[in-house]
């Protein structure tokens, strides 16, 4: 059966006043002020509000003098935020300016017929290419499928088996190139932070990363058009993300919420800083000690807004389970082994929903 697939853009650029309905969340999916924390980077009204600010780690380049207090610190935000920005991560500012720079362009000086030459097959889940969500039966489920107001652009980027950069869009020039210096620079980072992350739960340096194996690499450049009722919609549902980790920069649109301790809290955007999401693989092979972040992006009025989200996957034929040095008598696993292709198929059929493909998953004890 082939499904209608709206461009969240066209509707943006129409000059409604209104939002179609199924771009409607449900009153308790929108963007309550009650559970919304703005949050900011330095102290507000001089109160030590420092547990709802974002963590940000000095990476200090990783010089190995400073490798024990950034292991500390990354240890304290895995454990409290499953997210954090870094400084001083070793990839080209210019690389993060580039990739912001060549996505904008294909969204914003491209005709839509041009953009559609790159649609992703909208019946294949995670399929590369041009996308917007659309609207399908979940009739297992019996719930209501609601869109996000996002259009995207999926990049299969490693193992390198996968990248075919045919397949990207080739304007501006320099789109290609840019999206694989990218992906090759933030693959090198999400190795070293994985180390970081693996020594700060007393784990060897190569821990998680063995667990996880070869990475399976897709690139997402979001845009997010503005909406006229951002108090109805969302620009993407609340989820964590299914894999190993995900490194995420964003302009300069505030628009990313991460949810800590029950309320939804605003990553304040920092253009050459990275942001690191746990995700749920982390959760698992670190026995629950580092919670996988719940987060969502919500709309605004007036202007546009763009980020671009790096996954790092396990295979599908990889199982994953609690490092055995984490499973002890007084801290029992917290998880069962787990296919990740298992998962992911389940991920995609049931929907996100916050967490509860991952807390399914737990043990009760
Ligand atoms: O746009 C954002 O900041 C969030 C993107 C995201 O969560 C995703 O692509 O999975």
């Amino acid at each position: 059966m082939e499904f209608e697939v709206v461009r969240v853009q066209s509707l943006s650029e129409s000059n409604i006043t209104e939002v179609p309905s199924q771009y409607i969340q449900p009153p308790e999916n929108r963007p309550r002020s009650k559970f919304v924390i703005s949050g900011s980077l330095e102290k507000a009204n001089g109160q030590d509000d420092a547990h709802l600010r974002i963590p940000v780690i000095d990476l200090f380049g990783f010089d190995a003098e400073q490798r024990e207090s950034v292991r500390e610190a990354i240890g304290e935000a895995c454990r409290l935020w499953g997210a954090f920005y870094v400084t001083n991560h070793g990839v080209a500012l210019e690389l993060l300016d580039s990739i912001r720079s060549v996505g904008r362009s294909f969204f914003e000086d491209c005709s839509i017929d041009e953009k559609l030459r790159y649609a992703c097959d909208p019946n294949s889940a995670a399929s590369q290419g041009y996308g917007s969500k659309m609207l399908t039966p979940s009739p297992q489920q019996n719930e209501t499928v609601v869109l996000d107001w996002r259009d995207y652009f999926d990049h299969h980027t490693l193992p390198m088996s996968r990248r075919d950069p045919s397949r990207w869009p080739q304007f501006p020039a320099n789109y290609r190139e840019v999206v694989s210096q990218y992906s090759d620079q933030m693959k090198v980072l999400a190795e070293k932070l994985l180390g970081l992350i693996s020594e700060s739960m007393e784990l060897p340096t190569s821990s998680i990363q063995e667990a996880v194996g070869d990475f399976y690499q897709n690139i997402t450049i979001s845009y997010y058009p503005p909406c006229p009722r951002p108090d109805l919609t969302l620009g993407l549902q609340s989820h964590s993300d299914m894999g190993a980790i995900t490194l995420l920069i964003q302009d300069d649109v505030p628009g990313l919420q991460v949810l800590k301790d029950f309320n939804w809290i605003t990553v304040p955007p920092r253009p050459y800083a990275i942001l690191v999401l746990l995700a749920d693989q982390t959760e698992i092979i670190t026995n629950g000690i580092c919670r996988s972040c719940e987060h969502r992006a919500i709309t605004n009025s007036t202007r546009a807004r763009l980020s671009v989200a790096t996954f790092h996957d396990p295979a599908k034929t990889v199982k994953v389970s609690p490092a055995l040095e984490l499973v002890t008598e007084s801290s029992p696993a917290r998880y069962g082994e787990v296919g990740y292709g298992d998962y992911v198929s389940s991920w995609y059929s049931k929907g996100p929903d916050g967490k509860r493909n991952i807390d399914a998953l737990r043990i009760s004890s």
